[in-house]
């Protein structure tokens, strides 16, 4: 499940944000970070409308419980602040605390900024003594605290809190307490006084008739004021009037207050009972969420897959050939080319290595005595390539074999590339994949070499999707004699082979090193021993295995021309300029 970041204090403001913009929020019980995922993922929609529950009511009732404890002030602020840490880390919308009777002064007002600390939007307290009795139990006895005492409380409260969209709410206790109506009353007058932001009126009758009253009268209570407070409900008892008719007589903000942790006791409370009898699990399996449903929910699976790439950057080498004299730079071996006053090689070492990855294997042939400049870097294997004179690069490639066994990333010696593309790579569960770039089907700039150009397998449902990032183009040609008009893309230098890959690579390369029939024009190439590592990917695909390409879309540059090099030079100053 997605976890969207929110800052502090925009969390905080979120709640008032809310009901400014459209007078009412629908709020949703929750005791625990997964319960309070559940909360914030919910969804349905209605007329096209899509509608989810604006905000998490962290109820007192609903800690306890999941702490196995009543609802009577015994689960004291710490371990409250614990279950509202513990959701706040794993949601973003708006938080609503249940704070009970806010206890002494100085206890309230290290709630107060323990909740904005954490980002909640509002907190209720309700103006019982303590330790007070959760008021949904009538036959418990409901002690109302002095009107004046808890206004007092209040404005320290209102005093304390930095953030002025932080809201307080006064809970109204007279209906539970059975004092009636006009106590209600009296006492929102002393709180919309003392500065509150919101006044919450409990009942826990069927037929809340004095609510109904007191909400019908409450603006006629507030016009004193010249201020109208938010005004909340908790319809657990009245749960037949919907938002809707509630919102119609003046509420605010609705609360479901305690049905998830209701619904999770009673099927905890059933699967138990059928383990017991059953004596085995297998029927509770049609009711209860499937442990990858809980790993995806919970996120695990990220976790999972942050392992296999730690584990395979570990473990697999990026091989560069390089042996070759180029036809261009005729000097130097192209990886020790300068830009910028540093060989390309280095410049490679420094992206693999900000990509995490550890093992790098530079095959080396032509003036293989210069690359002795690099002998210093740990992370770096020289792999001598003799028959460089005789040879084309997919046997410098291949002069790498030995460290192939746990698969392998090719790089080509001239190409600089954004270091993400590795990891790009490695996460597609395919055995051959290609970095492959479409850009060259629109840049005009003329381009002064003949590039390896791509074409994907073109299906029958393609006209009826466009291809997005989730579908891998399975590649058919590969080559550089292919015309342009029909490619989709461009062969970045860049590709991975897993082990399965390698070893397809290697047995391959082995028969054809073994038949002498191979030798004359292989692929486009003269001979066999002439091939480029395009010739042997379309031999691979011609014999019916899967390759696969990603799309790369920029973030790479080869090193083709002295030319290149002033462009990337000039690239680089401006990156860093930037
Ligand atoms: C809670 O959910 O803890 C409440 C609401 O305070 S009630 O249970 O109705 O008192
Ligand atoms: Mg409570």
């Amino acid at each position: 499940m997605k976890k969207h970041l929110i800052s502090v204090p925009e969390r905080i403001s979120s709640l008032k944000n809310i009901i400014d913009q459209k007078n009412s929020a629908r709020i949703m019980e929750a005791h625990s970070g997964i319960s309070a995922m559940i909360v914030e993922s919910a969804k349905t929609t209605n007329n096209r409308i899509d509608f989810e529950f604006d905000g998490i009511w962290e109820s007192s009732l609903t800690d306890s419980a999941t702490k196995g404890m009543p609802d009577a002030s015994i689960i004291g602020t710490e371990s409250r602040l614990h279950t509202i840490n513990e959701i706040a880390h794993v949601t973003s919308k708006p938080l609503i605390v249940d704070g009970d009777t806010g206890g002494s002064i100085p206890q309230f007002e290290f709630l107060i900024s323990n909740l904005e600390r954490l980002g909640v939007s509002s907190v209720i307290i309700e103006d019982k003594i303590f330790p007070k009795r959760n008021s949904l139990d009538s036959s418990a006895s409901q002690e109302l605290e002095n009107p004046e005492i808890f206004a007092n409380k209040i404005k320290s409260g209102i005093d304390k809190k930095s953030n002025p969209d932080f809201l307080i709410v006064a809970r109204i206790e007279s209906l539970i307490a059975g004092t009636g109506l006009k106590d209600a009353i009296n006492r929102a007058e002393h709180y919309i006084d003392a500065g509150i932001d919101g006044i919450m009126i409990h009942s826990n009758e069927k037929k809340p008739k004095d609510l109904i009253d007191f909400a019908k009268k409450y603006n006629s209570i507030c016009n004193k004021f010249g201020k109208r407070p938010i005004l909340v409900s908790v319809p657990t008892t009245y749960n037949n009037y919907t938002e809707k008719s509630l919102i119609d007589l003046g509420f605010n903000i609705i609360i479901h207050a305690n049905h998830l942790l209701r619904a999770s006791h009673q099927a905890m409370k059933e699967t138990a009972q059928i383990i017991l009898n059953d004596g085995k699990s297998e029927r509770v399996d049609k009711h209860i969420t499937p442990v990858k449903e809980i790993f995806q929910f919970v996120g695990h699976d990220k976790i999972t897959e942050q392992d296999r790439e730690n584990s395979v950057k570990l473990r697999t080498p990026i091989i560069i050939p390089s042996a070759g004299k180029d036809p261009i730079f005729t000097k130097t071996p192209k990886s020790l080319i300068r830009i910028n006053n540093k060989p390309i090689i280095e410049h490679q070492i420094e992206l693999i290595k900000s990509a995490g990855f550890k093992n790098i294997v530079l095959v080396n042939g032509y003036k293989s005595e210069d690359f002795s400049i690099l002998s210093k870097n740990a992370n770096l294997k020289m792999q001598i390539h003799t028959d460089y004179k005789n040879t084309h690069i997919l046997h410098s490639l291949m002069a790498a074999k030995p460290q192939m066994d746990n698969g392998f990333i090719l790089l080509f010696s001239d190409i600089l590339f954004d270091s993400k593309i590795l990891k790009k790579l490695i996460n597609i569960k395919s055995d051959i994949v290609l970095g492959i770039d479409n850009s060259f089907t629109y840049n005009n700039q003329k381009i002064d070499k003949k590039l390896d150009l791509v074409v994907r397998k073109k299906s029958f449902q393609e006209g009826f999707r466009s291809l997005n990032n989730e579908t891998l183009p399975e590649i058919t040609k590969i080559g550089k004699n292919i015309d342009p008009k029909i490619s989709d893309y461009e062969f970045i230098g860049i590709a991975y082979f897993s082990n399965k890959g390698a070893e397809i690579l290697k047995n391959i390369f082995l028969e054809l090193n073994n038949n002498l029939n191979s030798k004359n024009n292989f692929q486009e190439a003269k001979s066999f021993e002439m091939a480029s590592i395009t010739d042997m990917i379309q031999e691979i695909i011609d014999r019916g295995y899967l390759v696969n390409g990603i799309e790369i879309r920029q973030g790479w540059r080869e090193i083709h021309s002295p030319n290149d090099i002033q462009t990337v030079e000039k690239e680089i100053k401006s990156l860093d300029q930037a």
